[in-house]
């Protein structure tokens, strides 16, 4: 994998994009309608990408195309096509394992343009705007608990056998270059004067100058990014925050692993609960009735604590029926020491998932409201004051879960903590 553009390779638009999908949509996929008369928008609002919506008079479809560069950062920010490959590829193993009730379906992908076609989700809604509308969603952490344990459970030493899960390390090991922007945005960057770094200034001025003093937190940061580096647990969407979630009432589906690699579990569970600890602290920002901003506050916390709770039975679930996997092998355990031995071996694989998953929470938390990629959820908030105290609030947070995550056994304890930041 290099940086280099393929011949071949042309940026699309909305005009040149009908043309080039006359010629690769597979037969059975019929958009219906003439190709000049397909209503083509391009909508996205993420970092990297070209996102188009192609609406036929049967089919709608979206398509996404990598640029060679960052496009939130322009020309000089240069970035390989080659995440669309392995965006395509953790698209594939998440939906071979989670199904196509939580991962859209994807119809191509061409390697030379960069580019894949996929279902376009209807009417779903990223999650993270419906957190700032204050929406609330039944299933919600039911459906994250289960993609969660299924992805990470299926990917991991326990669950797959050591071929095929060293092929998965080896395959994904060249999706370095996203990593490297991961590894330096949330682990590197927020703990000095970095110049990408983006604070609310000059109201955050003081907080965030302790961080970069604080050595006790930021020898954490860096034991947590050599983790990050080294411990190839399992496939990772690498970037599982409220933007990479489309949601309705009634479905849930995870968008966007382009950061996908095999690294740490607790890596995607910690993002995920460190953007709704986000929501949380955010929430005097959108809602200026007290009693309905602790009522959402108190829905978010609900959301934390059961989704790790959903994630941890349907994990302990496919470990207890596994059939291979090398680690923890049936063999010793089902077949040998017993029920018992391998319950006391999942109660301390779940203490240290939870106290690196909340260490990776805080560090998440860190780099948005410091770093290059701030959220909505703060950013967004146009009273900067008042933008400022909920950052510095959950700064607070941040700094306990990394500090002193150990502490916290009970996943319900943290509802508490958070609490009393408020
Ligand atoms: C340059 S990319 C910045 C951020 O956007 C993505 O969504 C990831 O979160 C990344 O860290
Ligand atoms: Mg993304």
């Amino acid at each position: 994998m290099s940086n280099t553009v393929p011949t071949g390779y042309a940026p699309l638009n909305s005009e040149s994009l009908p043309a080039y999908l006359v010629n690769k949509l597979p037969d059975q996929l019929k958009l219906g309608g003439n190709p000049e008369d397909w209503k083509v928008s391009e909508v996205g609002d993420g970092n990297l990408n070209l996102v188009f919506i192609v609406e036929g008079t049967d089919k709608t479809i979206v398509v996404k195309q990598a640029l060679p560069y960052v496009r939130a950062a322009g020309e000089s920010w240069q970035l390989s096509l080659t995440r669309a490959y392995f965006e395509y590829n953790v698209l594939d193993v998440e939906a071979r394992f989670a199904g196509h009730g939580l991962v859209p379906e994807v119809y191509f992908y061409d390697k030379n343009m960069a580019i894949f076609a996929m279902e376009f989700l209807h009417p779903h809604i990223i999650l993270r705007k419906e957190l700032i509308a204050g929406n609330k969603f039944a299933g919600l952490a039911e459906d994250v608990g289960l993609f969660l344990a299924k992805t990470l459970f299926n990917t991991s030493d326990i669950g797959m056998n050591a071929e095929d899960k060293k092929a998965l390390v080896s395959m994904f090991a060249a999706n370095h270059e996203l990593c490297k922007i991961t590894e330096d945005l949330i682990f590197t960057e927020p703990y000095f004067d970095a110049e990408r770094n983006n604070w609310t200034s000059p109201q955050l001025d003081e907080d965030v100058k302790r961080v970069w003093q604080d050595q006790e937190m930021i020898q954490v940061a860096m034991k947590y990014k050599f983790k990050f580096m080294t411990e190839a647990q399992a496939l990772l969407h690498g970037d599982l925050h409220s933007g990479s979630i489309m949601v309705t009432e009634t479905d849930t589906k995870v968008i966007d692993p382009e950061f996908g690699f095999m690294g740490p579990m607790a890596f995607d569970i910690g993002n995920y609960i460190g953007n709704l600890m986000m929501a949380y602290y955010s929430r005097p920002g959108w809602e200026s009735d007290e009693i309905k901003c602790r009522d959402y506050q108190e829905y978010l916390l609900e959301q934390v604590t059961t989704t790790w709770q959903v994630f941890v039975s349907h994990f302990r679930q496919l470990w207890d029926e596994k059939e291979e996997g090398e680690a923890y092998p049936v063999e010793l355990y089902q077949n040998g020491l017993g029920s018992e031995a391998l319950a006391q071996a999942q109660k301390a694989f779940f203490a240290t998932l939870l106290e690196d998953s909340l260490v990776n929470a805080g560090l998440e938390m860190n780099r948005r409201i410091i770093g290059f990629a701030g959220v909505a959820d703060f950013k967004d908030i146009e009273d900067v004051e008042l933008r400022a105290s909920c950052e510095r609030k959950a700064m607070k947070l941040a700094r306990e879960l990394i500090v002193n995550a150990a502490q916290y056994r009970n996943i319900a304890d943290i509802g508490k903590l958070a609490n009393t930041y408020l």
